[in-house]
């Protein structure tokens, strides 16, 4: 089965709550990768404690999750889905490419401990977010973004 189909498998019980499972893994990023809190402004200064609780957290965390969704539906036909996320995040938000990386271990810790996601499908994530990755690193290269 194709990594897209093998993640798809398990999607159902984080798209029924993208804000809960949304904040869990922006928590969980921010809690293991304390630098990575500094990289968007409206985040930096929340206390940890008050991250499970914080609304601004969940939301974006679960717009994270809904374009995971979206790259995991396009199997791969992503190019019209990146290539906005990739010029935001490199003249906006100026993320470097490490963070796609660590948000991406964290995801997979989450799905696994949230949704199941068996060891199969972790692997499965894990290269579906490595082609990700790669693309949008291909597009940063585009921007002359350094990432
Ligand atoms: O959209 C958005 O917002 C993005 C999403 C994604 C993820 C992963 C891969 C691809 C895409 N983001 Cu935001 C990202 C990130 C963040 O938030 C943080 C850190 C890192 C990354």
């Amino acid at each position: 089965m194709a990594d897209f189909d093998m993640v798809l498998k398990f999607w159902g019980p984080v798209e029924a709550d993208y804000t809960s499972h949304g904040n869990l893994v922006l928590t969980r990023l921010f809690t293991e990768h304390p630098d990575t809190q500094k990289l968007f402004p409206k985040f930096a200064g929340i206390a940890q404690a008050d991250l499970a609780g914080n609304v601004a957290v969940s939301a974006h965390g679960a717009t994270v999750l809904k374009k995971l969704g979206e790259l995991l539906k396009a199997k791969g036909n992503h190019a019209a889905i990146l290539k906005p996320l990739a010029n935001s995040h490199a003249t906006k938000h100026k993320i470097a490419i490490n963070n796609f990386r660590l948000i991406s271990e964290v995801i997979v810790k989450v799905m696994a401990e949230k949704a199941g996601l068996d060891a199969a499908g972790q692997q499965a994530l894990r290269n579906v977010m490595e082609v990700v990755i790669t693309d949008i690193e291909a597009n940063y290269k585009e921007l002359g973004f350094s990432g």
